[in-house]
């Protein structure tokens, strides 16, 4: 079976490019996976090759997630004060009674340096999306909706996708060449049915020029929106990849199926039951030798032996 070629790999799922400067006890800034909107005090507790371990301080460690050295989502501290973003302070302090200087002496902590920050290092090259801008987008959490959505942030060429007037929990965050945004009218244009905000009882109700004007805000223009090239994965290669159901393991894995935006990734060796599905840029998929190369173990499938060389054997 073959290994999936290098070349269809995004940069944040290939090798990298230098290597990964954080330790453990440095703090940082960075989005709660599943709150996307939220900045929070994080502190690294594990690394491993490529990838680090973030715990929210003074939450439980069940809270914990794994993220790759290069990471969009997390930013020095002193981030989310420059760039006018509300920071989440650790449990126990009443909004606005946080300040890193005094926590960093409280804690006897260290701030991770800004140059080990990818997002630090990224130029920004303008867009025509502003925020504000409404858009039709789908709803991740249920992937049949196209939505009525909002541009709720933007940092570093990504945005902040947030659905009208529902809670922050669907939010996500893409680039402008994500599938999964389309300009105003877009259901419009193709027949298809578009999810209004929940106040709308009847969806028919719903007019996007009446939107538009009653909300005083603006359409994306249309030309902001990028198309994507297709993937190029196929079935039957093979692929390292981060396991969801325990994220601290990186497998040895096929692509069985491929759609436009997807690939399925069976763990070899493993029950069919636990394939699932990842966008074909999920930044928890690499080419064959990842593991091998940023220092990270490998799980192979149950019942291989692993000959590599024991260190100091
Ligand atoms: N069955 C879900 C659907 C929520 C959809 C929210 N999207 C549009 C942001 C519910 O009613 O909770």
């Amino acid at each position: 079976m073959p290994a999936a070629p290098l070349k269809l790999f995004k940069e944040h799922q290939s090798f990298p490019q230098s290597r990964n400067s954080f330790r453990v006890g440095l703090k940082l800034e960075g989005i709660d996976p599943e709150h996307p909107s939220l900045y929070c005090v994080l502190t690294v507790v594990e690394v491993q090759g490529y990838r680090i371990r973030l715990h929210f301080d003074g939450y439980p460690d069940c809270f914990d997630f794994w993220v790759n050295a290069d990471s969009l989502d997390v930013h020095p501290v002193g981030w989310c004060e420059k760039t006018g973003h509300k920071l989440m302070p650790p449990k126990g302090y009443k909004d606005g009674e946080f300040s890193w200087p005094t926590y960093m002496k409280q804690c006897k902590a260290q701030a991770a340096p800004k140059t080990f920050f990818k997002s630090y290092n990224t130029p920004v090259t303008p867009s025509g999306f502003r925020v504000g801008m409404k858009l039709e987008a789908v709803d991740r959490k249920n992937p049949s909706l196209l939505c009525v959505a909002t541009i709720a942030d933007i940092v570093e060429n990504r945005l902040l996708i947030h659905f009208d007037n529902w809670d922050h929990s669907y939010d996500y965050w893409c680039d402008a060449s994500s599938p999964y945004i389309r300009p105003v009218g877009h259901c419009q244009e193709n027949g298809t049915s578009l999810t209004p905000p929940p106040e709308y009882k009847d969806p028919k109700s719903f007019s996007w020029e009446a939107y538009l004007e009653k909300t005083s805000t603006q359409a994306a223009p249309a030309r902001a929106f990028k198309v994507r090239p297709p993937h190029g994965f196929q079935a039957q290669m093979k692929i390292e990849a981060v396991d969801k159901r325990n994220p601290m393991l990186i497998r040895v894995c096929t692509i069985i199926e491929r759609e436009e935006n997807r690939i399925k990734l069976h763990f070899d060796g493993w029950s069919s039951l636990y394939d699932y599905w990842v966008d074909a840029d999920s930044a928890d998929i690499h080419p064959v030798g990842w593991c091998a190369k940023t220092g990270h173990p490998l799980q192979l499938p149950p019942g291989v032996a692993d000959n590599s060389p024991i260190p100091g054997q």
